[in-house]
């Protein structure tokens, strides 16, 4: 079976290790997976292309992530952000560790010797062997594209950078609405589309359904490639009992006017979406009629708790195809 994802960071990454960890407990494999990532995050600082969300996903599969953050390396020291702090250079509300800097410095090296993100994305993923489990990672789109918020400051509005909104100011700013700079010229990366169309199941994990998924919805193409394709598309739900698991999606959600629901979530993916799992706790909340609805305990506990998720999702999706 090839499966395909569309993925943030944090979220999107623990529920595809956990996808990993179900398929290959089953015994109808081998199976691969195409993830399609988000790159909205993205941003430059320092002289350096930074990945948020693509790192992540690398780094939690990879064995190299910082379990307890669920973002950066596992282990980092932090004498570059230090030495940066000296000489009076900023952002100092971005934390990059020293680890995390080697990839930022790679990743832009070969950025400028013209190869392009996927092409960089392929060879940062050799090295976490992601191709090894089955796993290819592409980026949403070889056009640099950053999300910015907009914000009301003194009766102004302003564009800040997404992570500028999320991490300095932990979306306590109220966001008047998310624009994406370069998207009107940008195109799905190689791969992108046709791995929605040709794969037998796609998923959505429990991603931030604006800023991460909603990004990657928005690179043209994708909302037509996941109406288009056959194969069953099952969500899963970035809500446990109404509310973010962590994160400030109820902030995004506010700013695009939409309830923070599963309804109100599913509701963003009405057009393409099949299948939906929502937490037991949330079960009574949903009155979508035209989807395959299944409540399943929908907390990443640990391995084993997100791998169940992802069996759920799996059979939900073999159920409808
Ligand atoms: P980010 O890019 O690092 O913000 O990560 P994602 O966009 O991939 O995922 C963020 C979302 O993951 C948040 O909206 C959380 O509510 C959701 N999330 C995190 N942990 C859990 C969990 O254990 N269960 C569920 N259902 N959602 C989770
Ligand atoms: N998130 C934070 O909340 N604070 C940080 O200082 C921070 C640094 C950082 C560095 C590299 C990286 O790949 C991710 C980092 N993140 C940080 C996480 C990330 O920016 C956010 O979780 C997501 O982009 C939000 O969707
Ligand atoms: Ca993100």
């Amino acid at each position: 079976m090839h499966l395909t994802a569309l993925a943030g960071g944090v979220g999107g990454a623990r529920f595809i290790r956990g996808l990993l960890h179900h398929l290959r407990s089953r015994d109808d494999g081998p199976h691969t997976l195409t993830i399609i990532g988000n790159t909205g995050d993205d941003i430059t600082l320092f002289g350096l292309r930074i990945c948020p969300d693509l790192d992540t996903l690398m780094y939690t599969l990879g064995g190299g992530i910082h379990e307890g953050q669920g973002w950066g390396r596992v282990d980092e020291s932090f004498t570059i952000q230090k030495e940066l702090a000296a000489y009076g250079a900023s952002p100092q509300w971005f934390g990059l560790g020293d680890k995390d800097f080697g990839t930022h410095i790679v990743r832009s090296q070969w950025l400028g010797q013209g190869q392009t993100l996927s092409e960089v994305v392929a060879r940062l993923a050799q090295r976490w062997g992601l191709p090894d489990q089955g796993v290819t990672l592409l980026p949403m789109t070889d056009t640099p594209v950053e999300t910015h918020v907009v914000v009301e400051q003194d009766g102004e509005q302003r564009a800040i950078h997404f992570q500028e909104w999320w991490v300095r100011h932990q979306a306590s700013i109220p966001a008047q609405r998310f624009v994406v700079a370069g998207m009107n010229h940008a195109t799905a990366a190689p791969g992108v589309l046709d791995a929605i169309r040709q794969a037998d199941l796609v998923i959505l994990p429990p991603s931030n359904p604006v800023v991460s998924i909603g990004i990657v919805l928005s690179v043209p193409g994708v909302r037509e490639a996941l109406r288009g394709t056959t194969a069953p598309v099952i969500g899963v739900c970035p809500l446990v009992g109404g509310a973010p698991v962590r994160g400030h999606a109820d902030a995004c959600l506010d700013a695009i006017g939409v309830p923070v629901t599963p309804d109100g979530v599913a509701g963003l993916y009405a057009d393409f979406l099949d299948g939906w799992l929502v937490d037991k706790a949330d079960e009574s909340s949903v009155t979508a009629s035209d989807l395959a609805v299944r409540a399943v305990p929908l907390l990443m506990s640990d391995l084993e708790a997100t791998a169940d998720m992802a069996s759920a999702a799996v059979e939900l999706g073999l159920e409808l195809r």
